[in-house]
């Protein structure tokens, strides 16, 4: 069955916000590109990404969900020819079916997106789009990793979406341990909410299910930590493969592969992520000055404005740190963190200067 449902797609999070984008878009599809691919006559209408594959990907119409592609010569002829993201807003061309893949004509705008440094080659990678709230996962079963928690901040924030922490399996936890938790995460991230919950207890479901609303939220977070878990409860189905963890150290099996959008009956989207090994920062400048905003307050007194805080005189970030106003381990995390973004600057340069 092929069509789009305007109203099946407001479970997807379609609004008056994606009906003005799609209008601007929807002229452009019809313009010169569409033109030159022989695509005016062609019936175009919007969908949401709800999950990408190898060369194709799932998109939602209200009606069903269809099999769509960015590789086909129709979409490089509308100007499509990166892969789009889960939470993506596209636009495919009419009589999709599952042998005969529809080609992806038009990506809207992204309004938010979470980018990462693809682990695979120097270039940036989206893994999730168009969400308003990233929940920052992390189990109740295993040790707080304050750099991962920050690097996972730094990229939320430079989504430009709005970051929860949602820690899980408070059924294994007992309530000292939580409450270390939440001093610890006090120090990194005073202004996150942060929510407790057990995807096996059905505790703190509706305190998320507050925070979300009717949006749509990316669940970022290392592989066991229950991320599936959660959309499942959530939900109230299985959608969602599990996998157990390890006995000895809790760590997760990568049970998820894809990312996938999963609307809610409540009008929420959750976007499930594969548990991430290493998530490598792109650059995230604002994220960066977000989730360290004493290093970024500091930084303004240094006597040089291109200081890099590593031994320059007059460095205020540096005698924040002697004087311990500012943290060594923050600082120290900052500085792993500045550097990388500063190696992809670096790595990009010499890329284009090849190119030159
Ligand atoms: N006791 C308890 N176990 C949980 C909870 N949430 C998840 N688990 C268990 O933790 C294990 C991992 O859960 P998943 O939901 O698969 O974790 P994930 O974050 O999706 O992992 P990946 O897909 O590998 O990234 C499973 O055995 C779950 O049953 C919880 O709230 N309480
Ligand atoms: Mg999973």
């Amino acid at each position: 069955m092929t069509g789009t449902d305007i109203e099946g797609l407001r479970r997807y999070g379609w609004d008056e916000r994606w009906e003005v984008a799609w209008s601007n878009v929807g002229s452009e599809v019809g313009g010169s590109g569409a033109a030159a691919a022989g695509l005016g006559a062609r019936e175009t209408r919007p969908g949401r990404v709800v999950r990408v594959e190898r060369i194709s990907a799932q998109v939602a119409t209200g009606i069903d969900v269809e099999t769509a592609t960015w590789t086909t010569p129709t979409a490089h002829a509308a100007g499509v020819a990166e892969p789009p993201a889960a939470g993506d807003w596209v636009g495919v061309l009419d009589d999709a079916t599952p042998e005969d893949p529809e080609a992806i004509v038009a990506v809207l705008p992204r309004v938010t997106s979470i980018v990462r440094h693809d682990p695979g080659q120097s270039a940036a990678q989206v893994l999730a789009a168009n969400m308003e709230v990233v929940f920052v996962v992390h189990g109740l079963d295993r040790p707080l990793n304050e750099a991962r928690i920050e690097r996972m901040l730094v990229i939320a924030w430079d989504s430009g979406a709005e970051p929860t922490i949602v820690l899980t399996k408070a059924d294994l936890a007992g309530p000292d341990d939580v409450g270390r938790l939440h001093a610890a995460l006090a120090e990194i991230a005073p202004a996150v909410r942060v929510v407790v919950t057990s995807g096996v207890e059905d505790h703190g479901l509706d305190e998320l299910g507050d925070v979300l609303g009717r949006r749509t939220a990316v669940l970022l977070g290392e592989s066991g930590s229950g991320k599936s878990t959660l959309v499942n409860a959530m939900v109230g189905a299985e959608v969602q493969t599990t996998g157990a963890v390890r006995s000895g150290d809790a760590k997760g099996r990568h049970t998820t592969t894809a990312r996938d959008l999963v609307p809610l009956v409540s009008g929420g989207c959750l976007i499930d992520t594969p548990g991430l090994r290493g998530i490598g920062i792109w650059h995230a400048e604002a994220g960066l000055d977000g989730v360290f905003p004493e290093i970024a307050a500091a930084a303004q007194d240094c006597r040089f404005r291109d200081c890099h805080h590593s031994g320059e005189p007059g460095c205020a970030v540096q005698a924040g740190v002697e004087e311990g106003r500012i943290g060594v381990r923050r600082f120290d995390s900052w500085l792993r963190l500045r550097g990388e973004m500063d190696a992809v600057a670096s790595r990009q340069e010499q890329q284009s200067r090849r190119r030159r």
